[in-house]
C-alpha cells in the first residue's frame, strides 16, 4: 500500500502514483509494438494480406472473397509449375490444371528480350490488372500479390493457394501482350 495515491484534499501536491506511471509506460510500449507490427505487415504481401491492393481508380484488385484463391508462401506449395514467357507473346504451357485448394508455386521464366509479366486470376482480375497497368507506373502496378514483373532472363516465383473449382487465367499485361494472345487458362477442379 506504499504506492497508493495521496488525496489532494490533504493539501499535499497530488503525486502520480508509481503504478500509474508504470501502466502508462506499458500502454505506450504496447501501442508502439502494435504500430511496428502493422508497418511490417503492410510492407509485404503474405497470405491473407489484402491491404493496399487497388488500382488507380481505387477499386479493389484483390482476390479476397472471390473464391479464386490467395497468395501463399512457397513453403506451403506441394508442387511447382514452370511457365515460360517469350517475345512471340505466348506463355507455355497452354493450360494448367490444379486442384481446388491446392497451393502451387509458379516458376516463371522470361525467355525473351522484352519485359513481360505474369498475373494470375479470374477474367475480372485480369481486366482490373490491365486497368492498373494503364494507369500506373509498372513498378507500382506490380505491388500486387497475384502478379510479378519479369525482366529478360528473370526466373521469378509466385505462390498461389487456389480456391474453389472454376476457370482462371494467367497472362501478361505488358501493353498489347494480353490482347495479342499472351494468356492461357488454369483449370481448377
Ligand atoms: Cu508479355
Amino acid at each position: 500500500m506504499n504506492d497508493s495515491p495521496r488525496s489532494p484534499v490533504s493539501g499535499d501536491r497530488p503525486a502520480t502514483p508509481r503504478w500509474v506511471k508504470g501502466l502508462g509506460i506499458g500502454i505506450v510500449a504496447v501501442l508502439l509494438l502494435v504500430v511496428i507490427v502493422m508497418v511490417l505487415n503492410g510492407g509485404q504481401h503474405g497470405p491473407g494480406m489484402h491491404t493496399g491492393m487497388s488500382d488507380a481508380t481505387g477499386r479493389p484488385c484483390s482476390a479476397a472473397g472471390r473464391g479464386t484463391g490467395d497468395p501463399a508462401v512457397a513453403d506451403q506449395a506441394a508442387r511447382s509449375i514452370d511457365i515460360i514467357a517469350n517475345d512471340s507473346l505466348t506463355v507455355a504451357p497452354y493450360s494448367v490444371s490444379v486442384a481446388a485448394g491446392e497451393t502451387v508455386t509458379f516458376v516463371v521464366t522470361n525467355a525473351g528480350r522484352n519485359v513481360h509479366e505474369f498475373t494470375v486470376g479470374d477474367e475480372a482480375m485480369q481486366r482490373e490488372h490491365a486497368d492498373a497497368m494503364a494507369h500506373m507506373p509498372a513498378a507500382m502496378s506490380h505491388e500486387l500479390p497475384n502478379s510479378i514483373a519479369l525482366q529478360p532472363g528473370d526466373p521469378k516465383r509466385l505462390t498461389w493457394r487456389f480456391g474453389q473449382a472454376g476457370s482462371l487465367v494467367f497472362g501478361c499485361h505488358e501493353p498489347g501482350h494480353y490482347d495479342a494472345g499472351m494468356h492461357d487458362s488454369i483449370s481448377v477442379s
